[in-house]
């Protein structure tokens, strides 16, 4: 039988092959076990999901090693190359050094570092974020290019000139910059409503290299327009967390009204259920292999 592809590899056919690749959100060991049963064939690690996840907020409250461990327990619950949202890369070129080579030890397959200054803040909230000096921000990507220990490993650069309100010609500028400085693929970001700045730019930028997009604000634009614009990637950055909250706040709201579990048994999932994604069956064989027989 053929080797197994590691998920270095698979994540970079992801972003570099000819087809439109998705990834999405996880923010646990839990979701990332509920994305693969999904089929995807990737995880994006958003830090906001992973943020909220922890009862923090979007602003690099977690540490990065914090983020390290929870990311760690999502490689361990599946199989799939996972993109980790890595923010700013939580400081200067040092810092991202250390991160990449941390995340290849670990066996996660890339890293989206973005072109502003540690802590960040959510793109979405606010306006005029400032950015990042662009020849700083092209250190960061060179030094974690550098340290990367595996040939595969991706890093992607994530542009926020038309999230800050600057001209495409600025977005291009950058794009152009980070990805002569060494990047696999740039992610362009955008706030608006439709998706003209991104079908823009794509235009303008053509196939120098590939391009990743999060249609968080755009979801009305056929996923169908993306593939034809030659997009790589795109992200489904937060659904999942999204998804549980509404879920969480049901289930609560309802035991709490009802003081009981009669409207609610049967509309969550099942305790054999959670058995069932842990695997416990694994560890009912192990127990075979290696307790004593009694
Ligand atoms: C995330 O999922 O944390 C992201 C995407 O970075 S966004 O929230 O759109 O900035
Ligand atoms: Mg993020």
């Amino acid at each position: 039988p053929a080797a197994p592809v590691s998920r270095f590899a698979r994540l970079k056919r992801m972003l570099q092959g000819p087809d439109l690749a998705f990834l999405m959100e996880a923010h646990s060991g839990l979701s990332a076990r509920i994305v693969a049963e999904a089929g995807f064939e990737g995880i994006w690690g958003s830090g906001l999901s992973m943020s909220a996840a922890m009862g923090l907020r979007d602003n690099n409250e977690a540490s990065w090693t914090q983020v390290l461990d929870q990311v760690e327990y999502m490689a361990d619950a599946s199989d799939l190359p996972i993109l980790l949202d890595g923010d700013t890369g939580y400081g200067n070129f040092n810092n991202v050094r250390r991160l990449v080579r941390k995340l290849c030890e670990r066996g996660i397959a890339g890293v989206c570092i973005e072109d502003k200054l540690f802590p960040k803040t959510n793109s979405f909230i606010g306006e005029a974020q400032p950015l990042a000096d662009m020849e700083e921000f092209c250190g960061r990507i060179r030094a974690g290019k550098d340290s990367q220990t595996d040939p595969d490993f991706q890093l992607v650069a994530r542009v926020e000139a038309l999230i800050s309100g600057h001209s495409m010609d600025e977005a291009l500028r950058r794009a152009e910059a980070y990805h002569r400085a060494g990047a696999d693929a740039i992610l362009m970001h955008s706030k608006k409503r439709t998706a003209h700045e991104i079908l823009g730019f794509m235009e303008r930028w053509g196939d120098r290299c590939p391009v990743v997009i999060v249609p968080t604000m755009y979801y009305g634009t056929p996923t169908d327009a993306f593939r034809q614009a030659g997009v790589s990637t795109i992200i489904w950055a937060n659904h999942l967390v999204r998804a549980s909250i509404t879920a969480m706040r049901e289930t609560a709201a309802t035991i709490r009204a009802e003081q009981s579990l009669t409207a609610i048994e049967g509309r969550v999932a099942s305790v054999k259920d959670i058995f069932a994604l842990m695997d416990n069956d694994e560890l009912e064989r192990a127990g075979d292999r290696y307790l004593p027989v009694v």
